[in-house]
């Protein structure tokens, strides 16, 4: 589905869902806008029982002219519904009547709660609609101006708790586009009410803890009122987590930080909400949200706030802690397995940018800083992770080739020059290339979740589930990582 072809549609409704929040609002003033240059009759309104009252959404509207309406009813002779941040048939938006034969568009980013056709773009990977609308107008070449790219800023801003939770690559390429600052500045100051202030008072007086991790229950409420709570219950002392929660009309929505080395906060959101919901963010601060639908059907019956409990003494219990230095596992005991020597991608960072330049280099798993060098090489593993390593050990442990690397994945993992905003995407400089020695290690499946924590990297650790592999280097089990199954399955041969 293009963009541009929605504005042949003469009459065009976008909806927002009831009680709008700022990424509903600015997704669909951006679509609106866009389309509007399109040559489209273009609407935005939402439904509901409550008009927008936020101080800082009227201060919104006011300053970016966003014209949106409450409205009891589509306009007439709409041929065109597009729901933006949620989904039409879902709960939390109203089910306006449409004119026979109008089609229907939804645009979002939370768990799909509809079936999904060539209608639907539903990307529950992405922080924020804003990101979706963004990456859907950026790829048409639509023009953005000032207003447009100001909103869409926003509207991740306040889905991610001023860009502290951010998620996916997009999430972080959007984050950097310009904007008027000063207005975000006044926006994010006025965004508490008295009365919510008094949310976040009750919410930290009334906690429970759960082994190390604090639990705090926000009366229903804006999501950033999540953020602004976890953020203080964070740095208390004898509390390694934090979750803060609050229900909403379809689920519980989650904010979570972490002050200790064994709770990586997206990974503990992750957990959290598997099976009911979706969650991420970086190792200090995530979110999450957990839907009714979705715990009904895992939680046998226990309630919402009984299963959010569950998941965190399972988070507890479950995992299987390995320091790499210390461990006691029998990797002797485990079967030997070779590495297969498969073609990997590797790109010289100065022939991406002048040797010193400074760079940020954005891939799934999250960005790194560093600078290019004739001795900084970038690998590209299996699945389109990107890590630097320096020339010396590239020739030792690789066979480089004279051949175009060539693969497709999820997110294309570019470099962004720091200094001027520049990007490049990484795979075109980068050839194939393949490792020298065969590699033996040690493996076996884990049979719990579990965390390694390596010897060489003090901040984060490894995890994985039922099924992942357990590997170690043979001549070296204090090497040790955790490696996805599928992965394992492609890259390692058994020996016997
Ligand atoms: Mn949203």
């Amino acid at each position: 589905m293009k963009i541009k072809e929605l504005a042949k549609y003469s009459r065009i409704a976008i909806q927002c869902h009831d009680i709008p929040d700022a990424d509903a609002i600015c997704s669909g003033f951006a679509l609106q806008c866009c389309l509007r240059a399109l040559g489209a009759d273009v609407a935005l309104l939402y439904g509901g029982a409550a008009k927008i009252s936020k101080p800082s959404l009227l201060i919104l509207l006011d300053r970016l002219n966003i014209e949106i309406s409450h409205a009891e009813a589509l306009p007439p002779e709409t041929d065109l519904l597009i729901t933006v941040d949620c989904q039409r048939g879902a709960g939390n938006v109203t089910n306006f009547e449409i004119p026979a034969g109008a089609a229907v568009v939804v645009i979002d980013h939370h768990r799909p709660e509809i079936p999904e056709s060539e209608n639907t773009i539903i990307r529950p990977a992405l922080a924020s609609c804003a990101t979706l609308v963004w990456d859907l107008l950026r790829k048409e070449q639509l023009a953005m101006d000032d207003r447009v790219q100001t909103a869409l800023y926003y509207g991740l801003f306040t889905d991610t708790n001023g860009l502290s939770e951010l998620r996916h690559p997009l999430d972080r390429d959007l984050a950097d586009i310009p904007n008027d600052a000063g207005l975000i500045r006044k926006l994010e100051n006025s965004a508490i009410t008295p009365e919510e202030l008094d949310i976040i008072g009750e919410a930290l007086r009334d906690r429970e803890y759960i082994g190390n991790i604090g639990l705090f229950r926000a009366r229903p409420c804006d999501p950033n009122l999540l953020g602004f709570t976890s953020d203080i219950a964070r740095q208390v002392v004898n509390i390694d987590c934090c979750v803060v929660y609050c229900f909403q009309r379809h689920g519980i929505k989650l904010s979570v930080r972490s002050s200790a080395r064994e709770i990586m906060s997206g990974e503990i959101a992750g957990f959290l909400c598997r099976d009911a919901g979706s969650g991420g963010g970086n190792i200090e601060k995530a979110g999450g949200f957990l839907s009714f639908d979705g715990i009904a059907k895992v939680s046998g019956g226990a309630s919402p706030e009984e299963y959010l409990k569950t998941r965190i003494r399972a988070y507890l219990d479950n995992y299987d802690l390995i320091y790499a230095d210390n461990n006691h596992i029998d990797f002797d005991a485990m079967p030997l397995y070779k590495k297969l020597p498969l073609p990997v991608g590797y790109a010289k960072s100065a022939d991406i940018f002048p040797a010193g330049t400074k760079i940020t280099v954005r891939t799934l798993e999250g960005d790194i800083d560093t600078l290019t060098g004739e001795t900084v090489y970038l690998m590209i593993g299996m699945m389109g992770e990107v890590y630097p390593i320096l020339r010396d050990k590239f020739e030792s442990s690789y066979i480089a080739r004279d051949e175009a690397y060539r693969r497709e994945t999820e997110y294309a993992p570019a470099l962004l020059n720091r200094v001027t905003g520049e990007r490049k995407t990484i795979s075109s400089a980068a050839k194939l290339c393949e490792p020298k020695d065969t590699k033996l290690v040690r493996a076996a499946a884990l049979t719990k979740d579990t965390q390694v924590f390596s010897y060489w990297d003090t901040e984060k650790y490894f995890y994985g589930g039922k099924g992942d592999y357990l590997v170690a280097n043979e001549g070296d089990y204090k090497d040790c990582y955790i490696v996805r199954q599928d992965i394992f399955a492609k890259s390692y041969e058994l020996l016997d």
